[in-house]
């Protein structure tokens, strides 16, 4: 059994209920049990700015899967979202992103892990600390370290905690 985080992203239409279906078909997936819910935070757009604030939170879950097993999955999930990508770095209705998966490092075409932007992106780092502080994202580097070096969390804004009731 491997533990695993994965990134929610979203910034069009009803952004908290597209965060809550993603959980609820993570958590009915087979070989994936969910553990930790972060708060959701309301983000500025980083990289393409022109776009609407994100949603974005991270979710703990165990799995049986392999990496590119829960590849597959997250990326059914966002297509049962109608994930609609109006432009390549637009707004889009959910991203799931992998972040970790135990302490592995893979790095094929579709799938590098650590998320190679886990480390230094506030809107991951602040939810990813929040329920996994120690959780290494750099060699010897845990989210909360990154999070202290990066200093600024200004755009990434509490929104709302215990926004899902996990049966644990
Ligand atoms: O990588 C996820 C998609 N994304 C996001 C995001 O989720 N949140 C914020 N704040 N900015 C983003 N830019 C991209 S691309």
């Amino acid at each position: 059994m491997a533990v695993a985080y994965i990134g929610l992203g979203s910034n069009i239409g009803d952004r908290e209920a597209h965060l809550k279906s993603a959980v609820d078909l993570l958590g009915r997936a087979k070989g994936i049990t969910l553990r930790k819910t972060s708060s959701i935070y309301e983000t500025a757009p980083v990289g393409y700015t022109d776009q609407p604030d994100f949603l974005n939170a991270v979710v703990e879950i165990e799995t049986t899967l392999e990496p590119t097993e829960l590849l597959a999955e997250t990326k059914m999930i966002e297509v049962d979202q109608k994930r609609r990508r109006l432009e390549h770095w637009g707004p889009r209705t959910l991203d799931l992103d992998i972040l970790l998966y135990d302490q592995l490092e893979v790095d094929l075409p579709r799938l590098k892990l650590p998320h190679p932007e886990a480390s230094s992106r506030a809107f991951v780092l602040v939810p990813l600390a929040e329920i996994a502080a120690d959780s290494s994202v750099l060699p010897g580097k845990t989210a909360g370290e990154c999070l202290a070096d990066l200093g600024d969390t200004a755009g990434v804004d509490l929104y709302k905690r215990n926004w899902v009731k996990l049966d644990l």
